[in-house]
């Protein structure tokens, strides 16, 4: 499966909320006028799409009404998709793509969204890329999560680089860093605790490995992924307003769209932060990471 089928089958719910009722209402109301306008936005806005993309959105359909002299409500549609795409991909520049090797990926979130799972993932769709991939078990808070990675890694086939529970995450990257000069690979992932207990817990954590990674690789390419669980819907959009607070956000992993009729989370938070969602999570296996494409997106979300 493409990631068309993919995406389509993993936002089955969120297709059916969205365009089962924007179809629905364009049947209804058959002309172009302000309670069509306000039907759809409406519409995004049960969809998790948030109230501020949602009216952005809308006052743009409204102008392309407006100005190519749309008089038949069918005709909306294609320009409402047209609108998301431009909103979602303005000012993306395309995939994610590694330029440097090794390039370091730090991934970061709350509690239980996904990162592990995800970084697993990553390992496997760049490993089937051809890139040589390794993880550090930066998440030392307890010995379960450096488990649950070595099983990964290894269902994976990947070289992971760990320490005891309890050890510092810094000391963990450093060594993972090395094994990753040593070893010639592509790609260093690090895996990273969600249970900080506040903002200057993490401030300072975060810190002190990018310092690590500054000095070690200073022209490498760093990527900070902040994991978000999509059917956490507007939680999710103000998780990605904190983490942004506290870290250089570089792009998005959105987890769990498959289990969601919240995926318009994603419209909500691109125009809200302006950080780009990179991959998108559809499923538990190994395989169920996508590159995200938001202009299929966009098309898959109305089709
Ligand atoms: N359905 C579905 N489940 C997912 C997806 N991504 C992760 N999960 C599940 O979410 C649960 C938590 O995933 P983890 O990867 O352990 O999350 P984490 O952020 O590392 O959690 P902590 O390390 O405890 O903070 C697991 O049961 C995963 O299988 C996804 O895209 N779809
Ligand atoms: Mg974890």
């Amino acid at each position: 499966m493409g990631f068309f089928d993919k995406i389509k089958a993993g936002l089955s719910k969120t297709r059916s909320q969205l365009s089962e009722r924007t179809n629905e209402i364009l049947n209804i109301f058959k002309s172009v006028d302000e309670s069509v306008f306000e039907e759809l936005e409406e519409v995004l806005i049960m969809s998790d799409v948030g109230f501020d993309a949602s009216s952005e959105i809308i006052e743009r359909l409204r102008q392309k009404a407006h100005q190519e002299k749309i008089k038949d409500s069918s005709l909306l549609l294609p320009a409402l998709k047209e609108i998301v795409a431009d909103i979602m991909t303005e000012g993306v520049d395309g995939e994610l793509e590694l330029k440097t090797s090794p390039a370091v990926i730090l991934v970061i979130g709350v509690n239980g969204v996904g990162k592990t799972t995800s970084i697993a993932k990553m390992a496997n769709l760049f490993k089937s890329q051809g890139k040589s991939v390794i993880l550090a078990a930066a998440d030392t808070f307890r010995a379960a999560a450096i488990d649950q990675l070595q099983v990964w890694a290894d269902r994976v086939g990947v070289d992971l680089i760990k320490q005891q529970e309890g050890s510092d995450p810094a000391s963990v990257v450093y060594d993972a860093i090395a094994a990753a000069k040593a070893r010639k690979k592509d790609v260093l992932i690090c895996d990273t605790a969600g249970r900080l207990h506040n903002k200057k817990n993490l401030m300072d954590e975060l810190a002190k490995i990018n310092k690590i990674i500054d000095r070690e690789l200073p022209e490498a390419q760093k990527e900070c992924l902040l994991v978000l669980d999509a059917t956490t819907g507007q939680n999710a959009v103000s998780q990605a307003k904190n983490f942004s607070q506290v870290a250089d956000i570089s792009g998005i992993i959105l987890t769990k769209l498959d289990g969601t009729a919240k995926g318009g989370i994603v419209i909500a938070i691109k125009n809200e932060q302006d950080i780009p969602v990179r991959f998108v999570g559809v499923g538990e296996g190994a395989d169920d990471l996508q590159p995200f494409d938001a202009k299929q997106f966009a098309d898959v979300l109305f089709e």
